[in-house]
């Protein structure tokens, strides 16, 4: 019986969960980058191999990298992104080497994921990771005064950021922009105000359609390299799955990446199946694409949110909010025994809860919340598994 293969993101010798702490909660397998190699530069074999070490000295393994981040220049095809493919492919190609073999990206304009709130409070004391769209309008109407971005809302919309804006104190707007443009955990960009819309600005005179063949050049000159190199590519789905600050949005569906694989049919040319990026779109069947791109499917994120009418979301318990974690976990574990392989899953995020309440944390990579979250999960996999594969 194929199981999955339980990993936990770490993010390198700072991150305050330790590689023994990750080993207690049961994961075998740790998900972690070079976070201290900048942007864009090559990730040598010395490199590579010191933190392979580490890993393994705690008898831990290392099959995924999340993320080789994918520089800006090379989205928006500018300046010397030549040069930054050629870095990947050397760094693609050093990582099969060391015997790495799935590594994840993303190719979200701008920022890497987004929220307004990183310590909403749960009716039972935990907290979650939000999304509140008032305060994000607030946040691209009043404080980054984007130019245009008036004509992107309804009068109703505008009215309604407005009046967020106006109850927030000065802490709270300076909390807000910062959760916004100031990186969340494992992103590789951090802004000033005026920064910010200098990189927004870039993207002027790029569209969906522009991007998306900006990420299938991507894609063409890495995948072939990937493929010799026994390595994976998975793209992660942009989080939240729609457009936000008038940025082109390629990788929220289903059908944008079907639409990667026809064009670039390369066998290293996978998917992050991210169940609470895709899962804040109802129109995701989160199941079903676990089926139908199952051959695809090279690493999993499992978490779940829960959205409201008014299109807020918060990350709810792993087994609670909007996705159908049953019948994902049923369809990941078919695949599994279809494809003859185990998958890497890791629980994603988790609640700041128990006695991390206490202490400063990574935003949704706290250890308790994971924990309870890995837990959970194994044990819905180990009942499905039991009661309908022998
Ligand atoms: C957030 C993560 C993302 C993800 C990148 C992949 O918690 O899921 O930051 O790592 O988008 O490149």
């Amino acid at each position: 019986m194929y199981l999955s293969e339980q990993t936990w993101r770490w993010y390198g010798p700072n991150d305050p969960v330790s590689l023994w702490d990750i080993k207690q909660a049961g994961a075998t397998g740790i998900v972690t980058a070079l976070h201290h190699i900048p942007n864009g530069e090559i990730w040598t074999t010395e490199e590579i191999r010191k933190r392979k070490a580490m890993i393994e000295a705690v008898d831990l393994t290392w099959p995924v990298v999340e993320s080789v981040p994918v520089h800006e220049h090379i989205k928006t095809q500018t300046g010397d992104f030549q040069t930054y493919i050629e870095n990947y492919k050397t760094s693609i190609r050093n990582l099969g080497e060391c015997g790495v073999r799935i590594v994840t990206y993303n190719f979200m304009p701008v920022l890497d994921w987004t929220r307004t709130d990183l310590a909403y409070t749960l009716p039972d004391g935990s907290k979650a990771l939000r999304f509140e769209k008032a305060a994000f309008m607030a946040f691209d109407l009043f404080i980054l005064k984007r130019p245009g971005a008036e004509k992107e809302y309804t009068s109703l919309e505008t009215a309604k950021a407005k009046a967020r804006f106006d109850r927030m104190s000065e802490d709270e707007k300076h909390t807000l922009t910062r959760n916004i443009i100031a990186g969340l955990p494992g992103s590789e960009e951090s802004f000033t105000v005026e920064q910010f819309q200098e990189a927004l600005d870039r993207y002027r005179n790029i569209d969906a359609e522009t991007l998306r063949n900006h990420l299938i050049y991507f894609l063409k000159e890495i995948c072939p390299v990937a493929d010799e190199a026994g390595v994976q590519l998975v793209i992660h789905a942009d989080d939240p799955p729609y457009p936000i600050l008038g940025l082109p949005r390629i990788l929220s569906t289903e059908d944008d990446f079907n639409r990667l694989v026809a064009a670039v049919p390369n066998p290293s040319n996978g998917l992050c199946l991210c169940t609470g990026s895709f899962g804040v779109r109802a129109d995701n069947d989160l199941p079903g694409m676990m089926e139908r791109l199952g051959d695809r499917v090279g690493f999993v994120h499992l978490r779940s949110t829960k959205r409201d009418e008014e299109g807020n979301f918060y990350e709810a318990n792993h087994l609670e909010g909007d996705v159908d974690m049953y019948n994902v976990m049923k369809q990941l574990l078919l695949l599994q025994q279809k494809r003859k392989i185990s998958i890497p899953v890791r629980p994603d995020h988790g609640h700041q809860m128990v006695d991390d309440l206490k202490k400063k944390t990574n935003p949704g990579y706290s250890c308790i919340g994971r924990l309870r979250g890995l837990a959970e999960l194994r044990g819905l996999e180990m009942g499905i598994a039991k009661s309908i594969l022998r």
